[in-house]
C-alpha cells in the first residue's frame, strides 16, 4: 500500500502542475494577441513542460499503486490581462515558481519523515528543475525590467527569447 501521506502530497502536486500548465497557456494566448510571437512561443512551450511535469507524477503514483485524482474544478483566477504589463506577467510567473519550489521542498521533507526513499529519489528531478525554473523566470524578469517601455528593446527581446533554454535536461 502506497503511503497515504505521500500519495496525498503527490496528487496535490500533480494538480498544481496541471494548474501551472493552464496558467502558462492562458498567458501565452494573451501575449500572442499582443503580437509578441517569441514570448508567446516560449509560454506555449512552457505550458507543455508543465503538463509533462504532471504526467511524470501521474505515472509515478500509478507505478506505486496509488490512485490519481485529477482536479477538474481548477479555480484559476479569471484571466484578464488587459491592464497588466509584461513585467507584471513575469513577476507573477516568478512568484508562482517560487511557490512551487516551496511545495516540492515540503514533499521532499515528508518523504524523508516517512522514510520513503523511492519518492525522495524521484523528487530529486523536481528539485533540480525548480532551480532552473526560478533562475529562468528571474532572468527574463530582470531583462524586462531593464528594457522598460522601450518598444525597440521589447521587439528585440521578443526575438531573443526564442533562444532561452534551461540547462536541466528533461
Ligand atoms: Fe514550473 O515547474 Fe512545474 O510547476
Amino acid at each position: 500500500m502506497f503511503n497515504e501521506k505521500i500519495q496525498t502530497g503527490l496528487i496535490k502536486q500533480l494538480n498544481r502542475e496541471l494548474k501551472s500548465s493552464q496558467l502558462y497557456l492562458s498567458m501565452a494566448s494573451w501575449v500572442e494577441k499582443k503580437g509578441f510571437e517569441g514570448i508567446s512561443q516560449f509560454l506555449y512551450d512552457h505550458s507543455n513542460e508543465e503538463r509533462m511535469h504532471m504526467l511524470k507524477l501521474i505515472r509515478y503514483v500509478n507505478k506505486r499503486g496509488g490512485d490519481v485524482i485529477l482536479d477538474n474544478n481548477i479555480s484559476y483566477k479569471k484571466i484578464i490581462y488587459n491592464n497588466i504589463s509584461l513585467k507584471e506577467l513575469f513577476q507573477e510567473l516568478f512568484e508562482h515558481e517560487k511557490e512551487i519550489s516551496k511545495k516540492i521542498n515540503n514533499l521532499v521533507d515528508i518523504s524523508l519523515q516517512e522514510k520513503d526513499y523511492f519518492t525522495y529519489n524521484f523528487l530529486q528531478w523536481y528539485l533540480e528543475e525548480q532551480v532552473e525554473e526560478e533562475a529562468l523566470t528571474k532572468m527574463i524578469l530582470d531583462k524586462i525590467k531593464l528594457i522598460g517601455e522601450d518598444k525597440v528593446g521589447l521587439y528585440l527581446f521578443d526575438q531573443d527569447i526564442k533562444h532561452f533554454q534551461k540547462k536541466h535536461n528533461k
